[in-house]
């Protein structure tokens, strides 16, 4: 059978990973312009290394430094899209999928009238995109939400954030519309228990009661969802809107039934946040969790009506390993992984920073996730952060990430053949960009070397590592070439 003839291959940025131009043209700081470079990051009180306080926030507003705050100068994607799109497109790129800074559009979240500059930025990106015959996939909200509502709000903590959201959304439908066909409301949506002030603009020491001020959160991104979805569909006939997950496929540690119960409990909170935007509905499951945890989420009448009429039309999802789990965690190693600190799987290597590497747990999320939500679905994020060296000559050998891609997309392929409906795959990153979880430049992720390190220096030159021919062989294959 194979991939479809159309299928989507392609590769994934975040504007706040990529861009850099932090304050220029009129850009607003967002909560990623005041994440700290974190060269080491482990198991220990992991959630609080990643974590950000007022008082990091306070000095990070009065200082323009770049060095210790990578996002705000990315890897200048801003200024250099031409040419890495030149090279997408030269890989064969059917497919880019990017996000719209919400800062650029609307500052601080609250202006009434879009920053034309910002638009007129996103037009030409596009222009340049559909000249190389590379269709966007568009993230409204990737870890970059506008730095005063989470100040002034407490970010999606605070009902009024979903009219701004939906403003911003509805000026990126308008300018956009002859432009960009698939889009995704919320990267990662269910992440905001993860860490809520990258995903909701949430600041954990300004929280009273944070569990409960995270889930209200995370009803406001899903009504915030459902009405973007209605526009989006209002504003641009035949669009499709997704949603996108992390996919932390979790294993039970033993087949004691008791670890078996554990794994479950931790994949129905990961899929709840998809369930509710696919099925239009709260898990009966998860309602229970609330109650038991004394959680009660404030809804506005119509909000269970707005979840149910306006769902997504296709899943998409990241993908990076797996973890396991038992009903004691003493049983467990742990181990660092996708925004997560977890236990490790035995039988899997693990990268450079601690993340398992798990091609059959692709296979095994492409099943679960296609049984569950019958609806097309799409790989949106999956690779390999590791460290890379430049020779002399200007060439990174990095069979270690072929491999890994090797392996997924045998696995992607084993899972089609039994019957998902996979629209398309794009991988993390192919171009070097700053990481999310620890701001480094040194975690690499690309078909495509940039020559930044961690602080800053370097040419930004970009050089093909070995991995760019072999990406372009697969696409041009159509995936029946992996060797
Ligand atoms: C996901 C995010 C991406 C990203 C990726 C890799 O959680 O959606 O933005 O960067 O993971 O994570 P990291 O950059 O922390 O290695």
């Amino acid at each position: 059978m194979g991939l479809r003839k159309d299928f989507l291959w392609g590769g994934a940025i975040a504007a706040n990973q990529a861009e850099g131009a932090w304050n220029v043209d009129g850009k607003g700081l967002s909560v990623a312009d005041v994440a700290t470079y974190k060269p080491k990051v482990d198991v220990k009180d992991y959630r609080k290394q990643v974590g950000v306080t007022m008082p990091d926030i306070d000095a990070a507003i009065k200082t323009q430094d770049t060095a210790d705050y990578p996002k705000r100068r990315g890897i200048d994607f801003y200024h250099r899209y031409s040419e890495d799109i030149d090279l997408f497109h030269e890989m064969g790129f059917k497919t880019l999928r990017l996000s719209i800074a919400w800062t650029r559009i609307f500052p601080t979240g609250e202006e009434t009238e879009p920053n034309q500059a910002g638009l007129a930025y996103y037009k030409a990106v596009f222009a340049k995109m559909h000249a190389a015959k590379i269709e966007p996939i568009v993230t409204l909200s990737h870890y970059e939400m506008p730095l005063a509502l989470a100040t002034k709000y407490n970010g999606w903590a605070d009902r009024r954030v979903i009219d701004l959201f939906v403003r911003f959304c509805q000026a990126c439908f308008t300018a956009f519309k002859d432009n960009v066909k698939y889009w995704l409301t919320f990267n990662e949506i269910d992440s905001v228990t993860r860490h809520p002030f990258i995903s909701a603009g949430i600041i954990p020491d300004q929280t009273e009661n944070l569990l409960q001020t995270e889930y209200q959160a995370f009803h406001h991104q899903f009504v915030a969802s459902a009405l973007v979805t209605k526009a989006c569909h209002e504003t641009i006939p035949g669009s499709q809107v997704g949603c996108m997950l992390t996919k932390l496929t979790d294993y039970p540690n033993s087949s004691d039934p008791r670890d078996v119960l554990a794994s479950f409990n931790k994949n129905t909170m990961n899929y709840f946040p998809a369930d509710v935007q696919v099925f239009g509905e709260y898990p009966a499951l998860v309602l229970n969790y609330f109650e038991e945890q004394g959680i009660e989420i404030a809804m506005a009448p119509d909000d269970l009506a707005i979840l149910k009429a306006n769902t997504v039309d296709f899943v998409s999802f990241s993908y990076y390993m797996s973890m396991v789990s038992s009903y004691d965690d003493s049983n467990l190693t742990l181990t660092t992984g996708n925004t997560v600190v977890g236990g490790k799987n035995p039988h899997l290597e693990t990268t450079d920073w601690g993340w398992t590497v798990d091609p059959v747990g692709l296979r095994i999320s492409l099943l679960q996730l296609y049984d569950r939500y019958h609806k097309p679905l799409m790989i949106v994020e999956n690779g390999m952060g590791a460290k890379d060296e430049l020779t002399a000559d200007h060439q990174v050998h990095d069979d270690y990430r072929i491999n890994y891609f090797k392996g997924h997309f045998e696995q992607m392929i084993q899972a089609v053949d039994a019957g998902v409906d996979l629209l398309g795959y794009t991988s993390w990153a192919p171009i070097d960009l700053v990481s999310a979880s620890t701001s480094q430049m040194s975690k690499r992720y690309g078909f495509i070397y940039v020559d930044e390190d961690d602080l800053g220096h370097g040419t930004l030159n970009r050089y093909k590592k070995d991995s760019f021919t072999w990406y372009q062989k697969v696409i041009r294959t159509n995936g029946a070439d992996l060797s």
